[in-house]
């Protein structure tokens, strides 16, 4: 039983971690940064630790202050959130050896599902379906071409430490492959400090659908539905929900009863994302695995009514699902969540700054998750999310007429926000049929 545990985070998340470990009758210890001393994850803590300077790399991002913390408060667990250090080995094991928890899964599994092209053979023995590509990582130029010539153009090359579209690079033709992969491998090495590369099909367009998962420690994986994530700018998602359109019941049971024991075969545990892309036939492809909570997880927590941070902490702290969930995991209604951004609605400019006015919606299936208050300042040194807006309908159409009229009464003044783009899209023919793929918001700016 936890006693105490460390939020390794800040803003909207660090709140939702503190709320989960307060209903579990849990002491919170939040960490800050010197820009972070007025925020709300703060206030709300039992007890609070400045861990350094505004920039991530001296606070948030540094391993020594955040274990540092930790054992200064005495606390029994770490959460890490998302971003920061909530991927990161290395930091999981640094807890292990001060005898702290990491709320997440061991650090051997983060690492080798950081290493894509690990968690894609994995994943593929397993029996998930993955894109016709490379079955380890790339040896020489020829190889590339060789695979490439089999496969069919256009391929795609991926930094097998990468994600997010880092280190990734479309080749039409043999030509072009022994200049991109060169580049890709040296941008790699630059950025992740490992140049290995591999090689996949490329699909044009496609969907990004994403499977919720929860994993205890004794071998027991539950799936909580999928998330269409294809609503997104410059591999930042700026909508989500849940359930996709796309995926029928059929589809939905094949993929989750593989993913339970594929899981349960890489050792996985806690709350984790398995990301897909669709082709235009429906097909599923398995691309990653994210090993942590993620920012849309309140639309699964709507349509399953599981409460995916509190099932993390009770994860880590050794229940079995069993007790963790109420029974068999339901999904009920439809849910989407729209990120909103401290960013110009048209030109994506970020626009820190002091928040002089705020009105929350609020009311039936609506759920505000965020850290800005009235004369809140949002820095300029950290991601531009300022909150998200959820809503929960009996159905799709349900959900949109709730996120318009939820979104008429957001008022957020003093900063540029995205919430006068996401009432364009709530009112756009094509996102209402749910004609969309990946491609969605670059043809829609373009209009
Ligand atoms: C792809 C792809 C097309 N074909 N892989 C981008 C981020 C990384 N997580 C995977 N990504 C992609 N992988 C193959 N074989 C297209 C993308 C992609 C994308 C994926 C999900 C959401 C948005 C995207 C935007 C552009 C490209």
């Amino acid at each position: 039983m936890f006693r105490k545990i460390l939020i390794a985070n800040r803003g909207e998340i660090a709140l939702r971690v503190i709320c989960a470990a307060k209903e579990l009758g849990i002491k919170t210890v939040a960490v800050y940064s010197e820009a972070d001393r007025h925020s709300l994850h703060v206030r709300f803590a039992d007890e609070a630790v400045c861990i350094g300077p505004a920039k991530s790399a001296r606070s948030y991002l540094d391993i020594p202050s955040v274990i540092s913390a930790a054992e200064i408060t005495n606390v029994d667990a770490i959460h890490p959130g998302y971003g920061f250090l909530s991927e990161n080995a290395d930091f999981g094991e640094v807890c292990e050896t001060s005898g702290i928890k990491f709320i997440g899964p061991k650090p051997d599994v983060v690492r080798a599902m950081g290493f894509k092209q690990h968690a894609r053979t994995a994943m593929k023995k397993a029996g998930i379906p993955i894109l016709p590509g490379s079955v380890g990582i790339l040896k020489s130029p020829e190889e590339a071409i060789e695979l490439a010539s089999e496969i069919g153009y256009p391929v795609i090359l991926k930094a097998s430490a990468g994600g997010g579209g880092r280190g990734m690079r479309i080749v039409h033709a043999s030509e072009e492959l022994a200049g991109h992969l060169a580049s890709a491998q040296s941008e790699a090495g630059a950025a992740f400090s490992c140049p290995d590369v591999y090689l996949e099909k490329y699909i044009g367009r496609p969907r990004h659908i994403e499977f919720q998962i929860l994993a205890d420690q004794h071998g027991n994986v539950e799936v909580l539905g999928e998330r269409e994530c294809s609503i997104q700018r410059r591999h930042q998602k700026l909508i989500e929900e849940s359930p996709s359109l796309q995926v029928s019941p059929e589809l939905r049971e094949r993929i989750g009863n593989t993913l339970k024991k594929a899981m349960a075969e890489v050792g996985y545990t806690n709350a984790g994302t398995v990301e897909f892309l669709m082709d235009e036939t429906g097909s599923l492809y398995f691309i990653e695995v994210n090993a942590r909570v993620q920012v849309e997880h309140p639309v699964t927590e709507f349509v399953t009514g599981v409460d995916i941070v509190k099932s993390q902490i009770l994860i880590a702290m050794g229940e079995p699902l069993s007790t963790v969930l109420s029974g068999p995991v339901e999904m009920r209604g439809h849910a989407i969540e729209c990120r909103i951004n401290a960013e110009h609605p048209t030109t994506f400019a970020p626009s820190p700054g002091r928040v002089t006015g705020l009105n929350l919606p609020g009311g039936i299936g609506v759920r505000v998750d965020t850290a800005a208050y009235t004369d809140c300042v949002i820095p300029p040194y950290y991601d531009s999310l300022v909150g998200k807006l959820i809503v929960h309908g009996k159905d799709r159409p349900e959900a949109i007429a709730r996120m318009r009229r939820a979104l008429d009464t957001f008022v957020i003044e003093g900063i540029h926000t995205s919430i006068p783009l996401h009432q364009r899209i709530m009112a756009d023919p094509d996102f209402q049929a749910g004609d969309f793929d990946t491609g969605y918001i670059a043809r829609f700016l373009a209009k």
